[in-house]
């Protein structure tokens, strides 16, 4: 075994790669960006080194600075955690060429299910069930025709490289095709550079189910079971567990023992899983993720196999000590992720300051966490704060202890999804195990889910709340305060001041148009001197890897744009001023825009 780990990654994934390595008495190497410069992980690691001066985003993804740490700090070792450089073959190539082990599989095995038409052919030679679909890239609309003709519609048009849903396509009737296609080939230019789309048979109800693998470097692979990852919101998981609620026996057979068959097709070692759809009793291979998922936890627990551990034996060449007979699954273990989002506010990423933070321990609770109070969540990365997962003898057990862990967080300076999780865990569609990946966006009412707080119109969204513990006549009473902080209205003040904002109307304070939340301005939709009707949109805002449209939130015109494509804003910043044109008496319904 190597002695010497260097950690390549951020947040609870590094502290999780850290504890790992920890337990195998190995020494770590921690690195970081300027803005993670006081993050609660690196506490944990022997060393951390700084990644030097580059913008916060791509700090992590600098090759030559991490091998150049690697090499300084006497690393044998890189685990990549997830996200990042982990799925990036001329990396692991560069790691393993500078002499190093390289924590995931071989770059070879990365490339081979780099792309979902060569996952396809890996899965096809293996035998393995495909959703019905083509295997060669295609421009033709007369091959899409053709393959609707054959299968029916609905049908996907999908991109060879895509991911996230995005140059994803689906065609209903003849009459969209041409248009679809089209969109999803532009799609895959734009976002990956490449355009290659294909057909395929579209699942209108799947549920997303995933196959977690461990393959040693001696020919020996074992499926350690599934997770249901079928709760999502525009392609973002948002509660995983294991095993699948009402998966037969005879199924979970069938996906492990093909998920191990695709594994050895293309060489894999390490850890990995592969994703099926499975919907009306059948699984389809969709794709492999060559790399630990954010939610292994939940396959730890049922299984009693810790994958870091494994992960770093197998990458120092050692066997594995069980074969598939020894693999049992126990109980059952649910995954919530505890975002900093605002769930009121359409779950847009909210980073800042936390301010009290008490997570939930007791039986049957697991807290992986890249987060403590006092720190101030960058608006750079992605916005999992932590993981919640609850294990439980079966799954109303779990599910039990998850509602009673997610009563017990309490989270304050920035708004977290367990709002929508304690909502979640209580619907009679996640109780009876009945959610698919069109649930939570389609069939759920999540304007149910009490907000933390009102929004004032113009104020974006709901500013943090704080709570007290207050005693009247001798009892113990909680209080929340709704309130926008002292800071954050005096900010407000200053940035509305400062913008002008003219002396017509009713002031600033309605006519400005502020950001919900730091990020950087990818465009500007409207130029100064348009008319904007409340809700039209005014630019396009990214913060923690997602884009955000920001709308108008009066009719009126603009009259000052504030800030231009490129631009990094922070929260409550003046964004544009919206004059309502006619004075006091303006009727919205008196414009000259022919569709009104
Ligand atoms: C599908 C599908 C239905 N039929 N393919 C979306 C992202 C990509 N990785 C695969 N995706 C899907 N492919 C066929 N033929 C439905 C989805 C899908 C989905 C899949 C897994 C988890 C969440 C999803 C949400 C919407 C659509």
């Amino acid at each position: 075994m190597f002695e010497a780990v260097l950690v390549a990654n951020r947040g609870e994934i590094a502290l999780r790669v850290l504890r790992g390595c920890k337990e195998l008495g190995l020494h770590t190497i921690a690195v970081y960006s300027e803005a993670d410069r006081d993050a609660p992980w690196l506490n944990l690691a022997d060393e951390a080194h700084l990644l030097g001066p580059a913008a916060p985003a791509e700090s992590y993804l600098h090759s030559e600075r991490l091998l150049a740490v690697a090499a300084s700090s006497g690393a044998q070792a890189v685990h990549p955690g997830y996200g990042f450089l982990s799925e990036n073959a001329d990396f692991a190539r560069a790691v393993t060429d500078a002499g190093l082990a390289w924590v995931g599989p071989p770059p070879d095995a990365i490339v081979a299910m780099g792309d979902k038409l060569s996952a396809r052919a890996a899965a096809q030679a293996a035998g393995c069930p495909l959703v019905p679909g083509t295997l060669e890239p295609t421009q033709d609309p007369q091959v899409v025709r053709a393959f609707a003709a054959e299968h029916g519609y609905p049908v996907a048009i999908k991109a060879a490289f895509g991911g996230g849903g995005r140059g994803l396509k689906v065609v209903r009737e003849d009459g969209g095709l041409q248009e679809a296609l089209e969109g999803a080939q532009r799609e895959a230019v734009a976002s990956f550079g490449r355009g290659e789309v294909y057909v395929e048979r579209y699942l209108t109800r799947p549920r997303h189910i995933e196959i977690q693998v461990l393959a040693d470097s001696h020919g020996t692979c074992v499926s350690l079971g599934e997770r249901d990852c079928s709760s999502q919101r525009r392609h973002q998981k948002l509660i995983e567990e294991a095993p699948a609620p009402g998966l037969d026996p005879a199924s979970r057979q069938a996906m492990g023992d093909a998920a191990v068959r695709v594994s050895q097709q293309v060489g894999y070692t390490g850890a990995g899983t592969c994703e099926f759809l499975y919907e009306d009793g059948d699984f389809f291979f969709l794709e492999m993720n060559t790399r630990l998922q954010v939610e292994h936890p939940v396959t730890e627990l049922v299984t009693g196999i810790d994958l870091v551990h494994w992960q770093l034996r197998i990458a120092a060449g050692e066997p594995l000590t069980f074969g598939q007979d020894d693999v049992t699954l126990r109980g059952h273990a649910i995954e919530a992720r505890i975002n900093a989002e605002d769930v009121g506010a359409n779950f847009a990423p909210s980073p800042g300051r936390i301010t009290a933070w008490r997570p939930p321990a007791g039986p049957g609770v697991r807290v992986d966490a890249g987060v403590e109070a006092g720190w101030n969540v960058p608006g750079a990365y992605d916005s999992l704060l932590a993981k919640l997962i609850a294990y439980g003898a079966d799954r109303e057990e779990a599910r039990r202890k998850l509602a009673r862990a997610l009563d017990e967080f309490v989270i304050e300076g920035v708004p977290t999804t367990i709002d929508f999780h304690r909502f979640a865990v209580q619907h009679p569609d996640f109780v009876a195990g009945r959610v698919s990946t069109v649930t939570v966006e389609r069939e759920w009412d999540l304007s149910a889910i009490t907000p933390a707080a009102p929004p004032e119109p113009g104020e974006g969204p709901a500013a943090p709340s704080r709570s007290f513990t207050v005693e009247v006549d001798g009892k113990r009473l909680r209080v929340a305060l709704f309130e926008p902080d002292s800071s954050t209205v005096a900010r407000r003040a200053r940035r509305a001041a400062r913008a002008g904002g003219g002396g017509r109307g009713s002031g600033p304070a309605t006519e400005l148009l502020v950001a919900p939340m730091q990020g950087t301005i990818v465009k500007t939709a409207v130029n100064e001197g348009d008319r904007v009707g409340a809700g039209d949109l005014v630019l396009v805002l990214e913060a923690m890897k997602m884009e955000n449209h920001i709308s108008a939130h009066r009719d009126g015109v603009v009259t000052t744009l504030h800030v231009e494509a490129g631009q990094v804003v922070n929260s409550g910043d003046a964004l544009a001023t919206i004059e309502d044109p006619g004075g006091e008496h303006h009727d919205p319904r008196d414009t000259d825009n022919d569709d009104a």
